[in-house]
């Protein structure tokens, strides 16, 4: 399954894993998919089902119309267990602000400590930043917002925006034993419940953290002069 903020690359890379240009992927800045799309396709010999979801702060749909939308589609297929979670980050994002945060600790919500071992960090966008603040950034992510995550099993990838690249990281959890999670034991079978969910929880925690955190990592990028692009008192033109 396929995960995190809108516009992060989930659908172009379900495109690439088939070798199919252009499908459901979108090239402004309003959010494309709006349903769970399953797709299939056979990566060396094994069946895969990819099932590409709406990122979260998606324009037109609530984070919780799409954790409702996830669950939905867990209960309609009677709790199937995944093989692997596709967690997708921009690492052309220079820090992880309020709302990043925000979806990061509902997908782990989502998934609960049993299931980390089965998720992928996904890293999108290489092509848009130069390689050693790339690296740099990744090194950040690890020691910092992903750490948690990292220290429970779960893994980085770069992803080359390519077919290869796809195809070698699902090949990477092809073979995994699958897993249960955290909302599929706490909903047990029963869509209704999604509101008592530690995800749904998290999502309802209040929005002026959000902001005062926004605030506080706005000032942290104002004072580094590393990537002055990245500042928000610098414009790119
Ligand atoms: N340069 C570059 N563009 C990419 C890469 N991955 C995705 N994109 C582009 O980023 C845009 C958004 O990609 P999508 O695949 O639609 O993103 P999404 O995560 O499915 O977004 P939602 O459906 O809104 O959740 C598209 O124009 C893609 O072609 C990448 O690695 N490099
Ligand atoms: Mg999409």
């Amino acid at each position: 399954m396929l995960l995190g903020p809108t516009g992060a690359g989930k659908s172009s890379f379900v495109n690439k894993a088939i070798g199919n240009e252009g499908d459901d992927v979108e090239h402004s800045l309003i959010s494309c998919t709006s349903k769970i799309k399953a797709t299939r396709c056979t990566i060396e010999g094994s069946r895969v089902v990819l099932v590409d979801t709406p990122g979260f702060n998606h324009t037109n749909i609530s984070d919780l119309e799409i954790l409702k939308l996830i669950a939905d589609w867990l209960v309609k297929t009677k709790g199937k267990l995944l093989s692997g979670l596709l967690y997708f980050h921009r690492i052309s994002d220079d820090f992880i602000n309020g709302s990043l945060s925000k979806n990061l600790r509902v997908f782990q919500k989502l998934c609960g400590d049993n299931a980390m071992s089965h998720v992928v960090l996904t890293t999108t966008m290489w092509d848009e930043v130069d390689e050693t603040f790339g690296k740099e950034r990744l090194e950040e992510l690890r020691e910092s917002d992903w750490r948690a995550m990292i220290e429970r099993g779960s893994r980085t990838f770069r992803y080359l925006n390519t077919q290869e690249s796809a195809q070698e990281l699902l090949l990477q959890l092809v073979g995994n034993k699958r897993c249960k999670l955290q909302l599929q034991k706490e909903m047990g079978g029963n869509r209704m419940q999604i509101l008592k969910t530690s995800a749904a929880r998290e999502l309802r925690s209040p929005l002026g953290h959000i902001q005062q955190y926004d605030r506080y990592r706005a000032q942290q990028t104002q004072t580094s002069t590393k990537y002055p692009w990245n500042r928000p008192d610098v414009s790119n033109a």
